[in-house]
């Protein structure tokens, strides 16, 4: 029952963003939504993350306390497509946003960059409304290829064995990151001719 209820806030934000998709593309004359993909975070990974942050392991805790059970990762082709998409989400008169996390403008240690959004959507029934919290990761399509290989190679693993793993994909992400902006920048200059 509580699975379906995240199940079916996911569908609420998924059908949400393709109908931004769908506008953006008109107003811009070119896609920027490149993929959109969700998950239900799996039991295992609730008891890891409520273990790792030192909480109780509870059914009420992660409900109570966890943001991301219900995850959905939109994937833009530029780094300036993701502001677009995150204030179209923000405009949306029914969701509420809880909280934002800007790893753009402030990467993770590890070069993790992301654009987080808390999002409470309603989800309707036959007698009643209930809000759940979905976690929007909005990113650029080189932003995704890092975090994608960082997740296989580096993210929630022992860190002391990794140390120089860890150096080289922050190093990565760094160029990376300057691949996009130049990327942005060609992009900007092509719409000026
Ligand atoms: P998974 O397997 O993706 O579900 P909170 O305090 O609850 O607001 P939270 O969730 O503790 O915040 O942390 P944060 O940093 O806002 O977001 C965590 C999510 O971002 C992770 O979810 C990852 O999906 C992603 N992420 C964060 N840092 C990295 C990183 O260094 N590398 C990669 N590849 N992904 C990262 P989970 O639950 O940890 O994992």
């Amino acid at each position: 029952m509580v699975q379906a209820r995240y199940q079916y806030a996911i569908d609420v934000m998924l059908t949400r963003l393709r109908m931004i998709d769908a506008d953006l593309t008109k107003k811009n004359e070119r896609p920027l939504i490149r993929n959109l993909c969700s998950r239900i975070k799996t039991a295992e990974s609730i008891v890891k993350k409520l273990e790792r942050k030192e909480r109780e392991v509870t059914f009420e805790t992660a409900v109570n306390t966890l943001n991301d059970i219900a995850g959905v990762r939109v994937v833009c082709y530029f780094a300036d497509d993701i502001y677009q998409i995150a204030d179209a989400v923000r405009r949306q008169k029914d969701f509420t946003i809880v909280k934002e996390k800007n790893y753009i403008r402030k990467p993770k240690k590890s070069g993790y960059q992301s654009l987080h959004l808390i999002v409470e959507v309603p989800v309707t029934y036959l007698d009643k409304t209930t809000a759940v919290r979905v976690e929007i990761q909005i990113r650029s399509v080189a932003m995704d290829y890092w975090a994608e290989l960082d997740s296989q190679m580096c993210y929630k693993k022992d860190a002391g064995q990794l140390e120089a793993v860890e150096k080289a994909t922050k190093q990565y992400a760094d160029v990376i990151a300057g691949v996009d902006k130049k990327m942005l920048e060609l992009r900007k200059k092509i719409q000026k001719m």
